[in-house]
Order: structure tokens, then C-alpha cells, then sequence
């Protein structure tokens, strides 16, 4: 009998979800749940590199589950869970940190950023957090990791680890792959077309939650440029603005480059940005609704990440016995 994939994915509740989670990782995840045995999770233990309010991880937590259900991921076909409710992350985090290197781990971007950003608490997580992730995919021997592009140096990270932890003790860990999504991989800042979508800028980011006048004033507002003569034209490097309209648009729709510069031949940026914003809108609408729906039954979400942990557990424990029997730990 032919094994099915695994397919594994976990996004931090450390702000609402956004179009950028949505296009660049979440959708992904929707589509495969028949062809691949699926892993997918709230990354509670990772919000905490940076300061939270624990009330507001507690109800962004529960949030996030709603909107994964909301957006496509029934809790039938994939096991979703809470992080922090499958104690062998941590487990396994604590032995991949002494097989990841200072040096790599300093190499981050994400760690780079961050630290940058939190002057005032560059703690330890924060720098570690990497050797939990690859703990978080390895546990589950996914064949893949569906996230965006400004994830893919951890995946390489993992990578390296495996290699590592292999060349050592024999195949142990199976190597996992990064899964780009060819479009929406990387949305810009509405406001900032030279840098990611990002709950941090939110005048330029669209939540999955929010109201559609709202998604439809920050469409109106996205910077563009000046330019008069055929605007509508797909060029990163000169119309960085326009052919992140055009990639978001090209995502929600599914048209090509082509078919949106002829649909808007001849016509200005009023009447190209609330058509995208109105095909954000119709895309959004359903999500809304249903994750307003599913957030109001408390009982319902907890038998889904009671269920989903006690799946995780079940299947991370093996992965976490063999590892504790490969380093040299006595069983219990
Ligand atoms: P922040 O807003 O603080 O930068 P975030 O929204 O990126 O955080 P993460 O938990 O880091 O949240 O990302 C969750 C998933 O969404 C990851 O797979 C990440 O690659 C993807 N992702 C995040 N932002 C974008 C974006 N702008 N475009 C495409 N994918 C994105
Ligand atoms: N590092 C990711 C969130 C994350 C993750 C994972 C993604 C934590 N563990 C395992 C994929 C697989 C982020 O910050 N977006």
C-alpha cells in the first residue's frame, strides 16, 4: 500500500491573519488535504520570542484556528493543533539545538530583523528559534513545508540539521522539502512595495477579517506611480507598486499577466485598484463569515485541538523515542 505524503505548515498568532498568510501559505495548504497526510498548527511557543499579552495569544490562538478551518482546512481530513499542546517540540527542540551551529543561526534574517526591531529583548528564543522550528517539521516527517518565501532559509536550515543528524546517527530524519507557491509567494506592503505584507505596517496590509469597505479603502490608497501613458503593465523593477496589484490580483482571479494588462488597456489606476480590491473582497467574504461562524462555538474548537494534539502527540512521540534512543538517552 503506497504511504501518503506529509505535508506539515504552522504560522505564529502573533497578529490576525493576513492576505500575505493567505496567498503565500494557507491557501497552499487548502487545496492538498486528499493527496497528502496533513500537519498544520498554531505556533504558540514561537510568539512568545517577542513579547505578548497573554490574553491576546489566548484569543488570537483560538482565532487562527477558526480562520484555518474557515479558509478550507476541514479538521476531518487535516490534524490541526496548538503547539504548545504537544510537549515534544520542545522535547526535540532542546536536542537540535546542540546540532545547529551559532554560526548559522546567526545567519538568519528573520533573527537579523527581529533583533533589530526588539532592541530592548534580543533573548535567547528569539536566536534559537530556528532549532524549534526544525524540531516542530521534523517530529512529523513531512515530505513537504508549504510557506512563503520569507521562510525558506529556515527550511534550509532544517536541511542542514538533517544532513547533520543523519551523517551522524543513520536516516533518522526524512529530508524535507520548502513548497513555494509560484504565485503569491511573496505580497508586498500595499503602502510598501519593497517589503513584505506585514501586520507590523498595517495601513498597507489586508486582514483576512476585516470589514469590506475598509480592504476597500486600502486598495484605493495602494502607492503606485505616476505613470499616464499604459499603466497597467507588469514591471517589478520599474512599477514595483502595479505588479504587486498585478500578483495579487493574478492569485485571487487566476489570469495571467497578459489577460490583466488587456483587461486594463487604456485604463487608469482608477479603475485598476478597486477591481482589485473588489476581487479581494469577493475572495475574503466567504472566510469572513464562516471564521465569525466557527469562532462562536468554543465547544467545537476544542474538540478540534483536543483531537488534533492527541494525533500530533501520538505520531511526534515516535519520531521523539527514536531520536532519544539514537543520542544516547536510557528508555524509560
Ligand atoms: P509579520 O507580519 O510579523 O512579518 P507574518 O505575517 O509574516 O509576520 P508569519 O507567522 O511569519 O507571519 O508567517 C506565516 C506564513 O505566511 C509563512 O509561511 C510566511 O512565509 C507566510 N507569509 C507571511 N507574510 C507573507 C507575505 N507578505 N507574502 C507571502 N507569504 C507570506
Ligand atoms: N517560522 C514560521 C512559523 C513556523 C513554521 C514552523 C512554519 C514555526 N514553525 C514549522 C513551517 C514549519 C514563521 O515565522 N512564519
Amino acid at each position: 500500500m503506497d504511504e501518503k505524503k506529509v505535508m506539515l505548515s504552522g504560522i505564529q498568532p502573533s497578529g490576525d491573519l493576513h492576505l500575505g498568510n493567505y496567498l503565500g501559505a494557507i491557501r497552499n495548504w487548502a487545496a492538498r488535504a486528499e493527496e497528502y497526510d496533513c500537519y498544520y498548527f498554531m505556533a504558540d511557543m514561537h510568539t512568545i520570542t517577542v513579547r505578548q499579552n497573554p490574553a491576546d495569544l489566548r484569543r488570537r490562538t483560538l482565532e487562527q484556528l477558526a480562520q484555518y478551518i474557515a479558509c478550507g482546512l476541514d479538521p476531518e481530513k487535516n490534524t490541526l493543533f496548538i503547539q504548545s499542546h504537544v510537549p515534544q517540540h520542545a522535547e526535540l527542540g532542546w536536542v537540535l539545538n546542540c546540532y545547529t551551529m551559532f554560526g548559522e543561526l546567526s545567519r538568519m534574517t528573520q533573527f537579523k530583523d527581529k533583533s533589530a526591531k526588539h532592541k530592548d529583548n534580543i533573548n535567547g528564543g528569539l536566536f534559537t528559534y530556528p532549532s524549534l522550528m526544525a524540531a516542530d517539521i521534523l517530529l512529523y516527517q513531512p515530505d513537504f513545508v508549504p510557506v512563503g518565501e520569507d521562510q525558506k532559509q529556515h527550511v534550509e536550515l532544517t536541511r542542514n540539521i538533517v544532513q547533520r543528524f543523519n551523517g551522524i546517527y543513520g536516516e533518522v530524519f526524512k529530508m524535507p522539502e520548502p513548497f513555494i507557491p509560484k504565485t503569491g509567494a511573496r505580497v508586498m506592503g500595499l503602502t510598501t512595495p519593497d517589503s513584505k505584507m506585514s501586520k507590523s505596517i498595517p495601513e498597507g496590509c489586508v486582514f483576512l477579517m476585516e470589514k469590506p469597505e475598509d480592504i476597500q479603502r486600502k486598495f484605493k490608497r495602494a502607492v503606485t506611480d505616476s505613470d499616464t501613458e499604459n499603466p497597467v503593465r507588469y514591471d517589478p523593477a520599474g512599477k514595483p507598486g502595479v505588479a504587486n496589484l498585478m500578483n495579487i490580483y493574478a492569485a485571487v482571479t487566476g489570469r495571467s499577466f497578459d489577460e490583466i494588462e488587456a483587461e486594463f488597456a487604456g485604463q487608469g489606476y482608477g479603475k485598476f485598484k478597486p477591481a482589485v480590491g473588489e476581487a479581494v473582497i469577493e475572495t475574503l467574504r466567504p472566510i469572513r463569515e464562516e471564521a465569525a461562524r466557527i469562532l462562536a462555538d468554543k465547544a467545537y474548537l476544542e474538540g478540534v485541538y483536543k483531537a488534533g494534539a492527541e494525533k500530533a502527540s501520538y505520531v511526534a512521540n515516535r519520531t521523539l523515542r527514536k531520536v532519544y534512543k539514537k543520542v544516547g538517552f536510557v528508555a524509560r
